[in-house]
C-alpha cells in the first residue's frame, strides 16, 4: 500500500492544470497531458484499493473508476419553474424524468442571488465572503481570483475530462477564462446575455462592449445577434451531448450553465410559440428539451449508472421583468437574501446511489457540492480555504446525517445580510436595505423596483417559508445563537481583512 499511492500522486502532480500550458491554452482532449490524466486515471482504478490516501469508500463503492459529474446550471429560473417542484403553465416532461429518477431537493439554497456571486461560490466551495466575487460582473472584470480552485481543476488531476458549455461570468481575462481554470473544452458567453448593446435600459452603456461567442479559448461571434441569442439553448446542448459521447470511456465533468432563462429570452423555432404560455415558457421547454438531450446521450452512452446529475439555478427570477421572469413562491426574488433570492429548486439524479423518486427537505448550499463532489471522485480537495463541506449522506438521506454547517451566510452585492442555520431551519436577517417590486415589467422591458429595509429579523423557515413572521423576542436563544455566529462571521471575513494583511 505504501508503494502505490506514491506513484499515483507523481503521475498526477504531473498532469495537473497549473503544470500543463498546453492545456491552460485550451488545447484540445486529445493532448498528452489529457492522455498522462487518463493514464493517472486507469492507475487509480487498478490500484484503488491501495488507494487510501486520497479516494472515499464511496469513489470505489460501485465501479472501478472514478463517476461522471454533470451540472446543468439554469439562469434566474425561479423555484417554481418545473413541474416536480410546482404545477406550471408549460410542460416540463424531462426535468420531471430528471426528478422520478432522482430526488427533489425543497431546501436547497445559493449563498447570493445573483449570477458571479452565485457560480463562483458553486465553482470553488467558498462563500462570496472569501472569493469577492460579488454581484454580476460587467465586460472586462478580472472575476474569480485564480488562487482558489474550481471543480474542474480539483477533478482534472484525477484523470477527468473537463467542459463548460454555456455562460461563464466569473471573469473573461485571459487568466480567468474557463480554458485557463481548468476546463479542456468551452464555448459560449463569458457574460450576461443582456450585457450588449439592445440592453433595454441601458443600451448605450452595455453597448460599449461585443457581447461574443467564445469557442475553446477563441472569439468565433465577435458581435451576437438576436438571431444567434435564438441559437444558444441548442448549441450548448449540442456541444454537452457530444462531449459526453466523446468522452464516455473515462470519467468527464460537464457544466452546462445555460443563459437561459435570463432575460433577454430567446429560444429556436423548434419551441418558439409552442408552450401556448408566453415566450417564457417556450424558453423553459426548449431547457427541459436540453436536459432530455443530456438524460439521452447518458443513457445511449450507457453511462447512466457512472453519472451524477445535477439540475438548478444560479439565483431566483427576476421579477421586474413581469411575464419574462420565473415565478417563486417564497418572499421577494433575485438580488435579494430572502427566500425568494436564494433557494433554488434542485434535483439530483445518481442510479444506484440516490434512491429514485424521492424528495427531501434537508438544507445544502452549492459551496458544498466541491466537497462533496471531490469525495465522490477520490480527488483531493484544494490547498486553498473551503468554506463548503462533503453532504454526501445528507443528499443520500443516510440515517441520522446532519448538515455538518452551524450556519451559511448570505449576502447582496458586497453587503453581509444574515445567516441560515445550518439545519435550515432558522433564518436571521440583520438589519439591511432590499429591493422590491412596485410594478412588473412586460414582454421584454422591466418595470421598477423601489428600496425597503428590513430590521433585525428572525424567521422559522419550516413553519414560516415565506418570511412573514419576526420571532427574534420569542425564539431568544436561537437569536442569541444566530447573532454570535454572524458576528463572528461578520469580524473574520469583513473586519479582519480590513485590518490586516490577510
Ligand atoms: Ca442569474
Amino acid at each position: 500500500m505504501t508503494m502505490c499511492a506514491p506513484f499515483l500522486v507523481s503521475l498526477v502532480h504531473r498532469s495537473s492544470p497549473r503544470a500543463t500550458p498546453a492545456l491552460a491554452r485550451g488545447s484540445n482532449p486529445s493532448s498528452i497531458s489529457l492522455r498522462l490524466r487518463r493514464c493517472a486515471v486507469s492507475c487509480a482504478a487498478a490500484i484503488s484499493l491501495c488507494f487510501t490516501a486520497q479516494a472515499s469508500p464511496d469513489a470505489t463503492k460501485t465501479t472501478s473508476r472514478p463517476p461522471n459529474f454533470v451540472i446543468i446550471l439554469l439562469d434566474d429560473s425561479g423555484w417554481a419553474d418545473f413541474e416536480p417542484f410546482a404545477k406550471t403553465a408549460y410542460p416540463t416532461p424531462n426535468v420531471q424524468r430528471l426528478a422520478d429518477e432522482g430526488r427533489c431537493f425543497d431546501n436547497f439554497y445559493v449563498p447570493q442571488a445573483v449570477c458571479s456571486a452565485s457560480r463562483a461560490a458553486l465553482l470553488t466551495g467558498c462563500y462570496p465572503d472569501r472569493t469577492r466575487v460579488f454581484g454580476a460582473h460587467a465586460p472586462r472584470a478580472r472575476g474569480l481570483d485564480p488562487k482558489y480552485a474550481t471543480i474542474a481543476e480539483v477533478l482534472r488531476p484525477r484523470g477527468y475530462a473537463t467542459a463548460v458549455f454555456g455562460k461563464w461570468h466569473v471573469g473573461d481575462q485571459p487568466e480567468t477564462r474557463p480554458p485557463a481554470r481548468g476546463f479542456d473544452e468551452s464555448c459560449g458567453l463569458m457574460y450576461s446575455n443582456d450585457m450588449w448593446k439592445y440592453h433595454p435600459e441601458n443600451p448605450e452603456y452595455w453597448g460599449q462592449w461585443p457581447l461574443q461567442f467564445w469557442d475553446n479559448g477563441k472569439i468565433t461571434i465577435d458581435q451576437v445577434t438576436p438571431e444567434h441569442q435564438t441559437q444558444l439553448t441548442t448549441w450548448y446542448t449540442e456541444h454537452a451531448v457530444s462531449f459526453i459521447h466523446k468522452h464516455k470511456d473515462h470519467p468527464f465533468f460537464l457544466y452546462l450553465p445555460h443563459s437561459m432563462p435570463h432575460v433577454p429570452l430567446f429560444c429556436s423555432a423548434k419551441f418558439r410559440g409552442k408552450s401556448g404560455a408566453g415566450l417564457y415558457g417556450d424558453v423553459m421547454m426548449e431547457l427541459d428539451w436540453s436536459v432530455g438531450e443530456v438524460l439521452k446521450a447518458l443513457k445511449s452512452a450507457n453511462i447512466e449508472q457512472h453519472t451524477f446529475v445535477l439540475l438548478t439555478s444560479d439565483n431566483g427570477p427576476w421579477i421586474s421583468y413581469g411575464n419574462h421572469a420565473g415565478k417563486t413562491p417564497f418572499r421577494e426574488a433575485k438580488g435579494t437574501s430572502f427566500d425568494g433570492g436564494v433557494r433554488s429548486a434542485c434535483i439530483i439524479k445518481f442510479p444506484g446511489r440516490i434512491a429514485p423518486g424521492t424528495r427531501s427537505t434537508n438544507a445544502f448550499c452549492t459551496i458544498d457540492f466541491l466537497p462533496t463532489i471531490a469525495h465522490l471522485a477520490g480527488a483531493a480537495l484544494p490547498a486553498n480555504p473551503v468554506d463548503g463541506k462533503n453532504v454526501w449522506d445528507l443528499i443520500t438521506g443516510k440515517h441520522g446525517a446532519r448538515n455538518p454547517h452551524d450556519y451559511y451566510p448570505l449576502t447582496t452585492g458586497s453587503e453581509f445580510e444574515g445567516v441560515i442555520s445550518g439545519d435550515g431551519r432558522w433564518k436571521l436577517h440583520l438589519p439591511h436595505p432590499y429591493r422590491t417590486l412596485v410594478n412588473a415589467g412586460m414582454d421584454g422591458k422591466p418595470g421598477k423596483y423601489r428600496q425597503e429595509s428590513i430590521e433585525k429579523s428572525l424567521f422559522d423557515l419550516a413553519n414560516d417559508p415565506k418570511e412573514t413572521r419576526n420571532v427574534l423576542t420569542t425564539e431568544s436563544s436561537v437569536a442569541v445563537r444566530l447573532t454570535t455566529l454572524a458576528e463572528t462571521h461578520r469580524q473574520r471575513f469583513y473586519v479582519a481583512r480590513h485590518t490586516s494583511a490577510n
